[in-house]
């Protein structure tokens, strides 16, 4: 039997790890496109790598870059892939806003490059496409919640930031060119996912390792933006299992993906102390708002009671916030039969003592 193939844009990210380790288990022969880049930046998959001299190779990166159609053409010709996932983006809302043309550059034209690539090689028939599309695309919105309060795949859109904006493109070009040229494109709605390998902005991780730090005494206080954003987080490595799900079915389609609850960014704060046994304690509203230690459960670490250990910086607020992310992914599991294995409480559990044990080493 010929392996199957697959290339990965983003592979160097949190999800194109996972992603590559799941297909190289599966037995897949597994290309990645990375960047080229003035520090390391392949961290997350150095452990995948394997040295071309020694054994049979099933994992390889290419240079490239979402912005160059000429490169994004000639590894698609070489590598003649039987699925592409498009994970490749600028992925940082609030960085959207600060470089907005580049935003829509990669994450909106880069989607289009790969499918023109597609067509352009004559690959129509043979490759699938899997979009990394985003909750982001609801914005937050009441108005278009279904029946339940959920956002799902009937849900209307309206992006809240420029990365969602782009991302808007990135999912109706996928869907258009399953529509007027017959391409095998899917669109993978998910709602946040983290992980022990999420970028280390993003609030969850921000959180982790400076709980970690707090720990240790390395550092005193946690700022943070707007406690009462509430998010849908689930685990990476449940979502890209739905990724592959979604390229397997025998028609292309779009779905949900995410968990059903809703937490706020304070009570995964809450959650994350409450794993070194610290109790806190919030008072104050707004950029005013405090957290301090209640109660330090068994004195493992040396924080004392009272201690301010979070604050609110206003740096961190967003130009347009989405303040509520919730998904409903039924069909995706009547349709995929996916189901998540982790829940909240196993994740930040999992975050925090791989960051404790990261501070260690
Ligand atoms: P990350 O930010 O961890 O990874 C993004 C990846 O894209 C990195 O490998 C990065 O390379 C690469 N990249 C950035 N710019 C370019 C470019 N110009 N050309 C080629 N590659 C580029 O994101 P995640 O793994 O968390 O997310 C994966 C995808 O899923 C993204 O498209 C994101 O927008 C989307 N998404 C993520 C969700 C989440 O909660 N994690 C939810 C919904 C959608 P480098 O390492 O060099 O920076
Ligand atoms: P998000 O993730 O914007 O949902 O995008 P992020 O973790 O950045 O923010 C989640 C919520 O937390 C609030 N917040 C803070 N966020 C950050 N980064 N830093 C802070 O200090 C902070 N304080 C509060 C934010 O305002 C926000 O409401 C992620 C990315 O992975 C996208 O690529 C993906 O499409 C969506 O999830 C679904």
């Amino acid at each position: 039997m010929m392996k199957r193939v697959a290339l990965i844009t983003g592979i160097t990210g949190q999800d194109g790890s996972y992603l590559a380790e799941f297909l190289l288990e599966k037995g897949y022969m597994v290309h990645g496109i990375k960047r080229r880049s003035s520090s390391f930046n392949t961290q997350r998959i150095d452990h995948l790598y394997m040295d071309p001299h020694e054994r049979h190779v099933n994992f390889r990166l290419h240079y490239g870059d979402l912005t160059d159609s000429m490169n994004i053409i000639r590894i698609i010709q070489e590598v003649q892939p039987d699925e592409i996932y498009n994970l490749g983006a600028m992925s940082h809302v609030k960085v959207s806003f600060d470089s907005p043309e580049y935003v829509a550059n990669v994450d909106a034209i880069g989607t289009l490059r790969i499918l023109e690539a597609v067509r352009i090689l004559g690959l129509e028939k043979k490759t699938r496409i899997y979009q990394a599309s985003t909750s982001e695309l609801y914005g937050g919105l009441v108005e278009n919640k279904n029946k339940d309060g959920f956002y799902d795949e009937s849900s209307a859109f309206y992006p809240r930031s420029p990365y969602g904006v782009a991302k808007i493109y990135g999912f109706w070009i996928v869907k258009n060119y399953r529509e007027a040229y017959q391409l095998y494109t899917c669109n993978g709605i998910l709602f946040n996912h983290e992980s022990p390998r999420r970028g280390e902005t993003f609030v969850t991780r921000k959180i982790t390792m400076a709980v970690a730090a707090i720990a240790m005494g390395q550092q005193h206080c946690l700022y943070l933006g707007n406690l009462d954003a509430l998010r849908d987080w689930g685990h990476a490595k449940d979502y890209v299992e739905a990724m592959w799900l979604i390229l397997q079915q025998p028609q292309p389609d779009d779905y949900v993906i995410a968990t059903g609850k809703a937490t706020s960014v304070r009570d995964f704060v809450i959650m994350a102390f409450a794993e070194i046994g610290v109790e806190l304690e919030f008072e104050g509203s707004g950029e005013h708002e405090i957290g301090r230690v209640k109660r330090a459960i068994d004195g493992r670490y040396k924080l004392n009671i009272g201690d301010i250990v979070v604050k609110v910086d206003p740096e961190y607020y967003r130009p347009t916030e989405v303040d509520l992310l919730i998904g409903d992914a039924t069909k995706s599991k009547t349709v995929l039969g996916w189901v998540p294995k982790y829940d909240l409480p196993a994740l930040v559990k999992e975050m925090v003592e791989s960051d404790l044990t990261l501070l260690n080493k």
